[in-house]
């Protein structure tokens, strides 16, 4: 019984290996955009009472013109002791300098686009803490990050 079953499908994963085949085979290829797509998302929550800093770093190469799509989720408390919690996003690449900030407690998409190819290094810093006080909990942020590159335009 367990034959009977194998057999068409082992038929039917070497017909969709023929049809994928030819399909690239195609002589007639049609230029459509291809954005090369990289994403990154970073997150951090201070359950520390007293205030922190947290960052990440990553490089990225890109190549033609780059839009940056952020999603970014922060929450931030008023502290009566320390100095108010932050979220930066910044990206470097030579001379060339982008940043975004903020200290608000809010949900925000943008987006951003740059002519700029070559090594960047993309900088997630936060500093932030928890109020012990509060029911609330502490200081955090949630960065989901989509790099399209090579967009024709
Ligand atoms: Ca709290």
């Amino acid at each position: 019984m367990n034959q009977l079953k194998t057999i068409p499908l082992i038929a039917m994963l070497m017909l969709a290996g023929c049809l994928a085949t030819a399909d690239t085979d195609t002589s007639k290829r049609v230029v459509e955009y291809e954005p090369v797509v990289y994403y990154n998302n970073s997150s951090y929550q201070f359950d520390n009472v007293a205030p922190m800093s947290y960052g990440e770093s990553f490089d990225l190469t890109l190549n033609e013109t780059t839009t940056l799509y952020v999603e970014l989720y922060t929450r931030f408390h008023d502290s009566l002791v320390w100095d108010k919690g932050m979220f930066n996003l910044s990206l470097v690449h030579d001379n060339y300098t982008w940043s975004f900030e903020t200290n608000e407690t809010t949900i925000q998409e943008f987006n951003h686009t740059f002519n700029q190819s070559g090594n960047f290094t993309v900088h997630v810093r936060a500093s932030g803490s928890d109020d012990p006080a509060d029911d609330i909990p502490g200081d955090a942020y949630i960065a989901y990050l989509r790099f399209e590159t090579g967009k024709q335009e």
